[in-house]
């Protein structure tokens, strides 16, 4: 990693390279629209994985399903990640085509 640079004012700065290395902490799980996952299968999966309540779950499979795209939840990358692989082994066992992707917050 770069060294912080000390100023004659004894302020520790980063350098640009540290800054631009840096990733964002937060990322957004995207939930996809198709044709085939059930609306309860989604609803079922937004309430065991992503820890929502019942009535936001439906609002979000709703949002998803009328819109084609929605935010299941915000975590770091690692937590954002794990979401996604649980969420996509589910569906597969059921034989559903859901898709989700990771983008970063800001
Ligand atoms: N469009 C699906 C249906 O009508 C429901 C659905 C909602 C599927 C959200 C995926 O991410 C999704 N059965």
């Amino acid at each position: 990693m770069a060294e912080n640079k000390q100023l004659e004012t004894g302020v520790v700065v980063k350098s640009r390279a540290e800054r631009k290395l840096k990733k964002p902490p937060f990322y957004r799980v995207l939930l996809h629209n198709d044709d085939y996952t059930t609306r309860d299968f989604v609803v079922e999966i937004l309430i065991g994985v992503f820890h929502k309540p019942e009535s936001d779950a439906v609002q979000i499979m709703l949002h998803v399903h009328q819109n084609g795209l929605g935010v299941a939840g915000i975590y770091t990358y690692e937590v954002a990640e794990m979401k996604v692989r649980t969420v996509e082994a589910l569906a597969r066992q059921r034989q559903f085509p859901l898709m989700l992707t990771i983008e970063p917050e800001q």
